[in-house]
């Protein structure tokens, strides 16, 4: 009876001590290189499919990955470095939501040694020794080839005049600015454009359709004739207002970022003009740099895949373009 009763608790401790340790201890002994991932949130189609990349490619290498998830809150990515460093894995991966107010958990991550590797984002820091590597978009470029588009398109019009109302993405955020930045590069000498507001739309769909209420209710139907918006969701979101009010300006030229498969389909229908790649399959980039590092190669500071548009100029059936 007593045999019986201590071989329970036994059991039970054990039990009781693999749950502890959790999933996380077993990938760490299954595999030799551990990721710590904190991913910024889930806000758009974007950043789902960019999570899955980065899932996907850990298991492709044979990583084991600890993610975090920090629903569109700073202090929860600083939380998660922080117990990725307190967990000592071997490499960071995080895509920091706004591009200030890392200095500190980034020194921590130094002082115990553990490289860090920027992904999707930007930070703003006077010490870039605070990360290894940073991978992601071209957003100027992004920026600069929205611009272009608009650029083309009035010249195809013979327009003397376009206003351009701007949805932005989240403030302070890398894609954020530097989509702005390259847009206005290219549009902002050239008299023929004014970007009559700039609102700030959070990269959220739901976001998208408030701004564009608002947008009808300041500007009225002939208040407009350019929409640009930072990323697919805002631009699906203004969509469906101005599709279902009726006094919405006519013949709108809308430009949107990313390259959904939504918004891909909007623009061949004819709902959306101008679609500005943008990938979220960085995965197997970020893994193979994650392999080179413990190789101890040395790797590049900035890495920008390869993107490009797509256009109501362009044949979008040969070849067939798809979005993600
Ligand atoms: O364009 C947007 C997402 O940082 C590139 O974030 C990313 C952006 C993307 O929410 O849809």
């Amino acid at each position: 009876m007593r045999k019986g009763f201590a071989l329970l608790l036994a059991l039970l401790l054990l039990a009781g001590l693999t749950g502890c340790a959790g999933k996380q201890e077993t990938e760490k002994e299954e595999s030799s290189i551990v990721v710590g991932f904190s991913q910024l949130g889930a806000e758009s189609s974007w950043r789902i499919a960019n999570t899955e990349s980065m899932e996907q490619a850990a298991k492709d290498f044979g990583y084991g990955l600890m993610m975090e998830n920090a629903n569109q809150k700073q202090e929860k990515q600083i939380d998660a470095i922080r117990s990725f460093i307190a967990y000592q894995v071997d490499v960071i991966v995080f895509s920091p939501i706004v591009e200030t107010g890392w200095d500190n958990v980034l020194s921590e991550a130094k002082q115990a040694g553990i490289p860090v590797i920027l992904m999707d984002r930007m930070i703003a820091t006077e010490d870039d020794s605070l990360y290894t590597a940073y991978i992601g978009a071209d957003f100027y470029a992004e920026g600069r080839r929205a611009g272009e588009y608009l650029v083309r398109k009035a010249d195809t019009m013979g327009a003397e005049r376009l206003r351009i109302v701007e949805i932005c993405g989240t403030e302070d955020s890398t894609p954020m600015r530097d989509r702005h930045k390259g847009f206005m590069d290219v549009i902002g000498q050239d008299e023929r454009f004014v970007i009559i507001d700039s609102v700030d739309g959070d990269f959220l769909r739901s976001k998208g359709e408030e701004c564009m209420r608002e947008l009808l209710e300041k500007y009225g139907s002939d208040g407009f004739d350019v929409v640009y918006s930072h990323n697919d969701g805002m631009t699906l979101g203004a969509l469906d207002v101005l599709e279902s009010t009726e006094n919405a300006p006519k013949n709108l030229i809308v430009i949107t970022v990313d390259g959904e498969k939504d918004a891909v389909d909007a623009l061949k229908a004819g709902r959306i003009n101008c679609v500005v790649q943008c990938t979220p399959d960085l995965g197997p980039s970020v893994m193979k740099l994650v392999g080179d590092l413990k190789e101890g190669k040395e790797l590049p500071k900035v890495y920008h895949p390869e993107e490009g548009s797509f256009t109501d100029f362009d044949d979008l059936i040969n070849p067939k373009v798809e979005g993600f």
